[in-house]
């Protein structure tokens, strides 16, 4: 679009409305700062205009840069340049805020005179999750009004506050109920010629012991990264520089880690996050309507489900078989929401309404009132089956109907229905209120139009759907398999857990895999190990430590022991001698002369081995996309985001190199490690 279509003037009387229209979030484009520099311009030297109002078109004011200029030469006039001529154009000039001001657009809000917002309006300067800091003057405007201390919290944290915060921090002038635009006309009227310019202001005094903690704070929340740093050093620099030498160097500061690699792994994740809830356009269907969810099964999953039906305003029928786990189960979505009040995480009258929107019930028949029925229930094929031949029978017609299944065949769970077309697997992970990630499964015979409807589900949860083939693991545990695996022929190849956790988790896993093990019960793959030995190829590489160390009754945290030894619940290296000979019995029983691995090898065979099951998935069509990968590994197993994903990490190495070293770990494995074809991860790109 060009600069005239971006940005449109109008006089109301006196006042020039400037109206930013750049779909689908006004971000601040190269013709957006152009048409705002012609605008203000025009404004400034048409005397007929005493003040100005600037407002955004559609559902939201600036929504902050557009990312997608991240990647490019900076073209002027850029943001800086534009904010001046707001701050030095001699005329009050005032924000009318609605839906969003965040990035870019809060600094637009921040250079003008005065601030009007819509009750419903979040600001923010969010600019770190994207691996940089605030490059239009937020780090220097935000603590002359805030202070240091608040404005490292905000800023260090991406904070995106509402309405009503912001103005109890005196960033807004007026919330308002009404329309905001007609608000800020008659506030720019009031001001009568005067401006009101924040960098004219100084940044308040504070105690050090309140800036040193916010400080302490913020590094620790935000995991130490370059960019968090960065803003809470070009904030403090608020307090000492004059507002054009902070604004000097927090543009250079800006600049420079535009172009880290940290940065552009962060952007990659953002459009990732929002291309996997697309689906591919051979599947593109009108979602069905779902207003009401019969959710069977009311233990963890099927409470954790229910509370992120609830969230988003929908109805709930949880229905149970057993009256005391029904019970339970609505005691414990009751309870979730008590504490959320208690916390003053959420108004009374919100968790009221969310409560009253929960109908438990031990009647099948009352399932008939669902659009769409999701079964929670012991993750076990034949179970499974059988709750499927019931909802058949009591579900209406054209409902859609959803397993939650981690692993299981989507297909043998739809046959047991008359209806596999209206069936798909709607696998959330747990706490399933809190994680964001939805694999959506795909059965042989789902329609279309039911895995839109699953899709969009995910969307209204305000998860991220990501689209998955009906093969065992799906995407997300198909993968963890694999790395599991390759982790545990490092234990029988010389490696201790300790030394494989500790490497993985300073690669930025948020835990090793062997300490996630024994959280969740050494006993749990136990179960399915034993559940798969029968197909398990013959000669293919399987490790039994885990099974040897549930024999010996070592389950993990939940016994004290598992691959660690647990005292007063802090984990330690196992102590326990036979833990330690497990191990080192099935390196012997396999030949091995144990080799210590450093670091660097674990972390780079684990990676190898995440990237080829990757390329694998690609190769069988369980992914549709290579970055829906990235979406899954970072949100369902704690791969760092600052990496990318594992295909992105892929798409930075030397890819002749990695397909060789892939090579090598193969043949190092043996049949427990198959060979991908890797090219498939370099295609969309
Ligand atoms: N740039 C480009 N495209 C963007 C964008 C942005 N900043 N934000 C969103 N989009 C696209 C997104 O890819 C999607 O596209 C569509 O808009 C809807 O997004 C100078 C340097 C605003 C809360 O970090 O948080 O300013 O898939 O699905 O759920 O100091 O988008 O439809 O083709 O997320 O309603 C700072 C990022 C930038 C805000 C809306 N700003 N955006 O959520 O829609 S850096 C941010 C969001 C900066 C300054 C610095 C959300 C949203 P498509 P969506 P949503």
């Amino acid at each position: 679009m060009d600069a005239a279509a971006c940005v449109h003037m109008e006089a109301r009387g006196d006042v020039c409305v400037i109206t930013i229209d750049n779909p689908p979030i006004n971000a601040t484009s190269l013709a957006v700062r152009q048409g705002l520099m012609a605008a203000i311009f025009d404004f400034k030297t048409n005397s007929d205009f005493q003040a100005a109002v600037i407002v955004g078109a559609g559902s939201t004011f600036v929504a902050g840069a557009d990312i997608r200029e991240f990647g490019k030469p900076m073209q002027e006039p850029i943001l800086p340049e534009v904010i001046r001529a707001i701050e030095d154009c001699g005329k009050p000039v005032v924000a009318a805020l609605h839906g969003a001001a965040l990035g870019g657009g809060f600094e637009l809000a921040l250079a003008c005179d005065a601030r009007v917002a819509d009750a419903k309006t979040v600001v923010g300067l969010p600019e770190v999750s994207l691996g940089i800091i605030p490059g239009a003057g937020g780090t220097q405007m935000l603590p002359r009004r805030v202070g240091v201390s608040r404005a490292i919290r905000m800023i260090c944290g991406a904070q995106r506050i509402s309405a009503k915060e912001a103005k109890s921090l005196n960033l807004l002038d007026e919330v308002v109920a009404s329309d905001v635009l007609d608000a800020a006309v008659a506030l720019a009227r009031r001001m009568q010629g005067k401006k009101c310019r924040i960098r004219d202001e100084a940044v308040p005094a504070e105690g050090p012991a309140l800036i040193q903690q916010a400080a302490e704070d913020a590094m620790r929340a935000g995991k130490r990264r370059p960019a968090v740093e960065a803003a809470m050093e070009a904030i403090k620099s608020a307090a000492v520089l004059s507002i054009d030498d902070g604004l000097a160097d927090e543009r250079a500061v800006f600049l420079q880690l535009r172009l880290s690699r940290e940065a552009y792994a962060l952007r990659h994740v953002f459009f990732a996050e929002r291309d996997s809830a697309k689906l591919p356009s051979e599947l593109s269907a009108t979602p069905i309507p779902v207003e009401t969810v019969c959710v069977i099964g009311a233990g963890t999953m099927g409470t954790g489900i229910a509370i992120s039906v609830l969230d988003a305003g929908m109805q709930v029928i949880l229905l149970e078989q057993d009256a005391a786990a029904l019970q339970r189960g609505q005691d414990r979505v009751i309870a979730h929401y008590r504490d959320r009040v208690a916390a003053q995480k959420m108004k009374a009258d919100v968790a009221q309404a969310r409560e009253a929107c929960l109908h438990s019930t031990l009647d099948w028949a009352d399932m008939a009132k669902a659009d769409l029925v999701i079964e929670a229930v012991f993750e076990d094929l034949a179970v499974k089956q059988e709750v499927f031949k019931k909802i058949d029978q009591f579900a209406r017609a054209g409902a859609v109907l959803a397993t939650n299944t981690s692993y299981l065949d989507v297909d043998a769970i739809a046959q047991a229905t008359s209806r596999p077309q209206d069936v798909l697997g709607l696998h959330f992970f747990s706490p399933a209120n809190v994680m964001k990630l939805l694999e959506v499964v795909r059965g042989k015979d789902s329609r279309p139009d039911v895995l839109a409807t699953g899709m969009a589900l995910g969307k209204r949860l305000r998860k991220l759907p990501v689209l998955a083939g009906n093969h065992f693991g799906f995407i997300g545990n198909r993968i963890y398999n694999a790395y599991r695996n390759q982790c545990e022929f490092m234990l029988e190849d010389g490696a201790w857990p300790e030394d494989v956790d500790a490497s993985l988790k300073q690669f930025g896993m948020a835990m090793g895999p062997f300490a996630v093990a024994d959280l969740s019960g050494l006993d749990i793959a136990w179960r399915m190990r034993q559940a798969q030995a029968a197909s398990r190829a013959p000669g293919v590489r399987y490790v039994d430590i885990l099974d040897r160390l549930c024999e010996a009754g070592h389950l993990g945290r939940k016994t004290g022991a598992g691959y660690y030894t647990y005292v007063d619940g802090k984990q330690q290296p196992t102590t326990d001698e036979a833990v330690r000979h497990i191990i080192e019995d099935a390196s012997q029983r396999r030949g091995i002369q144990r080799q210590p691995l450093n670091s660097a090898t674990i972390q780079r065979r684990a990676l190898l081995t995440i990237v080829n099951e990757a390329a694998r998935l690609m190769g069988e069509g369980v992914a549709s996309r290579a970055t829906d990968i990235d979406v899954v590994l970072v949100h369902g197993y704690g791969f760092p985001r600052w990496e990318g994903g594992p295909v992105f990490w892929a798409r930075q190495q030397n890819r002749e190199a990695l397909t060789q070293e892939i090579k090598d770990l193969a043949s190092q494995c043996g049949d427990g490690f198959v060979l991908a074809d890797l090219s498939v991860l370099f295609e969309d790109q």
